[in-house]
């Protein structure tokens, strides 16, 4: 068993974030636990081609590291992966990190006031108090469909790509047309004999802005003080400006579907295939997607869209739900991750024994913030419940976050107290308010289903405020809010 004062569980923006806050605080008794052998978080695993982020790198990146050399706009996987390597060095946090140990459950004692965090790969772990930077998207959704065993080619997900594949003159089908499908479709269907998409619902597809960063503003940023700084609150006020259309004010749509309306027009002259790529719900309701290659693809005589839904795969390929047969070598998967359910994964007691899982599924998903529950003491989730955003750059949160964790340590100290939970009506209270918002907000209003919703409609994913509000929420930790529990 190894003791600490505070365990970190992986190494992405939150894990990385909140290690490198502990130590400016100088509280170093802490230890992070990283299933992988690197840091990195989602932007070490999507390896697949083509992909980049959609939030401009100058606010997609650490507000105290600033890299003045980013290469374009919507950096791609490798550089903003790079980027966290060399943060990690330079904030020296590497010797904290337990690399190869995966987490399979945490138990809160209440005698001892303690969690007790099991591991596989190493021994388990002893802490006052546990972060968890787990991410909500990193647990692939495979859907099961019947026969995809008997499959006599390879077959992976976005987010396991199998490079060993090469795809050159195979017949391929991609199920999904998400975030992650509408990178790789383009690049590798240049690649490809035959291409196979099978699409359940359109997305709304922007166009992407994305430009080189000439030469001369990487030195400006590197020499003229304060540029870099200013260009990045730019940016910040451009994709909060997102939110007004998004949380509520739904008039300011139009303006938005027309641009992609006309940006599908341009590039697709057929109206029958455009008619099968323009969607039936408002934009905003799920993610809005950006790309300027992926519309353009379909054009290509290699590549088929497929709209009538993916009944049966056989060991040739996947029959639709016309029951045509479509060939394929390899089969990917584009089809997202377990966000809602992502809870179903961790094993996680609390005050009494209580499943976090078991709470969620029966109670619902609620948090005080996004970040910490009743009933499970000293034990804040980075980037939880109604923290992530479809406007801006969730690094903002995690930022947010990581300070108002410090801040509560602080705040224990301070106080003499071993335990620190959020009370019930705290709890209950921030999720009375953001529910009230959701319900108005696109996600609810917009007329789609999406992996911001739980099973029962309830968007349990989004922030639907501007994220200053949240800045502004977390900027102080109000005492009343929390149960503070002296030592045993
Ligand atoms: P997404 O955006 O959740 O996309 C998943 C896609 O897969 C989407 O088009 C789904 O259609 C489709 N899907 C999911 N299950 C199925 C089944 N069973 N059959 C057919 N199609 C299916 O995931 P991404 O990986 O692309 O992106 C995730 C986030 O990562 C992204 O938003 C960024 O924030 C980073 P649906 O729309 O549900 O009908």
């Amino acid at each position: 068993m190894i003791t600490k004062d505070i365990v970190i569980i992986g190494t992405g923006f939150s894990g990385m974030g909140m290690a490198m806050k502990l130590r400016a605080a100088g509280r170093d008794d802490f230890v992070v636990i990283e299933k992988a052998h690197d840091v990195g978080g989602t932007w070490r695993d999507n390896t697949y081609p083509g992909c980049e982020c959609d939030i401009p790198s100058h606010m997609y990146s650490f507000s105290y590291e600033l890299n003045t050399d980013w290469s374009k706009s919507f950096s791609g996987q490798r550089e903003i992966h790079e980027y966290m390597r060399t943060v990690a060095d330079e904030q020296g946090i590497r010797p904290y990190i337990d690399f190869g140990v995966e987490v399979t459950g945490a138990s809160w004692d209440e005698s001892r006031q303690r969690w007790t965090i099991r591991t596989t790969g190493g021994d388990d772990y002893e802490a006052r108090f546990v972060v968890a930077g787990v991410g909500g998207l990193h647990i692939p959704n495979v859907p099961e469909i019947t026969g995809a065993e008997t499959f006599a080619g390879p077959r992976f997900h976005s987010a396991q790509w199998d490079h060993s594949v090469d795809l050159s003159g195979k017949k391929v089908v991609v199920i999904g047309t998400g975030a992650s499908a509408i990178q790789f479709i383009p690049i590798i269907a240049e690649q490809v004999e035959q291409l196979t998409v099978f699409q359940r619902t359109p997305a709304w597809v922007l166009p992407k802005k994305d430009k080189p960063t000439p030469e001369w503003r990487k030195q400006a940023f590197a020499k003229v003080p304060g540029a870099q700084r200013a260009y990045r609150n730019a940016l910040y006020w451009g994709l909060e400006a997102r939110a007004i259309a998004f949380n509520g004010h739904l008039n300011v749509l139009p303006f938005a579907e027309k641009i992609v309306k006309r940006h599908m027009e341009k590039a697709i002259p057929d109206p029958a295939l455009r008619a099968k790529l323009t969607p039936d719900y408002r934009l905003g309701c799920k993610r809005v997607l950006q790309s300027n290659t992926y519309y353009p693809t379909f054009l290509r005589d290699n590549v088929e869209l497929s709209t009538d839904g993916v009944r049966e795969i056989t060991a040739d390929g996947v029959i639709d739900g016309n029951g045509v047969l479509h060939e394929a070598d390899v089969i990917i998967y584009g089809t997202g991750f377990h966000v809602v359910d992502a809870f179903d994964y961790l094993d996680i007691k609390g005050r009494g024994g209580v499943d976090l899982a078991a709470q969620f599924r029966e109670g619902g998903v609620e948090t005080y913030m996004g970040m910490m529950i009743n009933g499970f003491p000293n034990l804040a989730f980075m980037l939880g419940p109604n923290t992530a955003l479809g406007h801006n750059s969730v690094v903002f949160m995690i930022e947010q976050q990581t300070k108002f964790i410090i801040r509560l340590l602080d705040e224990m100290d301070g106080l003499g107290a071993a335990a620190a939970e959020p009370t019930l009506q705290a709890q209950t209270a921030f999720n009375e308010e953001i529910q009230r918002l959701v319900e108005k907000g696109i996600w609810t209003q917009g007329g789609c289903t999406s992996w911001y919703l739980d099973s029962h409609g309830k968007n349990r994913t989004i922030w639907p405020k501007f994220t200053f509000q949240y800045w502004w929420e977390t900027r102080k930790v109000d005492q009343l809010a929390f149960a503070w529990e002296q030592a045993a």
